[in-house]
């Protein structure tokens, strides 16, 4: 049986907020993307907001086993203008680490409170920030290496397309999400 304090229960709801932000920040990224044409990118971010949104669908059901009923958060207003793809990758960078802290937080939480169900529930998100962390760097140093010439956001968005392409496949063999 899963029994939920009120601290951690207010943590677990507090995710919920982060993880629906995160759907609807790439929401958002991936129709900026639309209008400059980067096709490669809105599909990685398309595909990203859906993953958030199931993080986020993952910890209403575990609340919901635990008998109590999640927090449906109203979301602040996500950023919905880039000076450029490469300005954009460092902020989803910077929103990856931010979610990953925490992640830790809620996990030092569950410790504190000898909460071993949550510590159980919550090592998959720490794989996930993990395996998230890593291909947005990968992004980066690719990002680095191609620079800011003429040609750069067609191969930039080629690059992109190719790795989601790379995680799409990754997850269907692990039969992850
Ligand atoms: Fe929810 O995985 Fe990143 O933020």
């Amino acid at each position: 049986m899963i029994d939920l304090s009120p601290k951690m229960t207010e943590a677990l709801n507090q995710q919920i907020s982060y993880e629906g932000y995160a759907s609807s920040f790439y929401l958002a990224l991936a129709y900026w993307c639309d209008i400059q044409a980067l096709q490669g990118c809105k599909k990685f971010f398309l595909r990203q907001s859906d993953e958030e949104r199931m993080h986020m669908l993952k910890l209403y059901e575990y609340m919901s086993e635990a008998g109590v009923q999640p927090m449906t958060p109203a979301l602040p207003q996500p950023p919905i203008k880039y000076k450029s793809i490469q300005e954009a990758f460092h902020k989803v960078f910077e929103q990856e680490r931010s979610v990953t802290a925490a992640i830790h937080n809620l996990l030092k939480l569950s410790y504190e409170e000898n909460d071993f169900n949550t510590q159980n529930f919550l090592q998959w998100y720490v794989d996930e920030q993990r395996e998230e962390e890593a291909v947005i760097r990968t992004i980066l140093d690719r990002i680095k290496v191609i620079g800011e010439g003429g040609q750069s956001l067609y191969y930039i968005d080629k690059e992109v397309d190719k790795i989601n392409i790379q995680v799409v496949a990754a997850e269907k063999t692990v039969g992850g999400v």
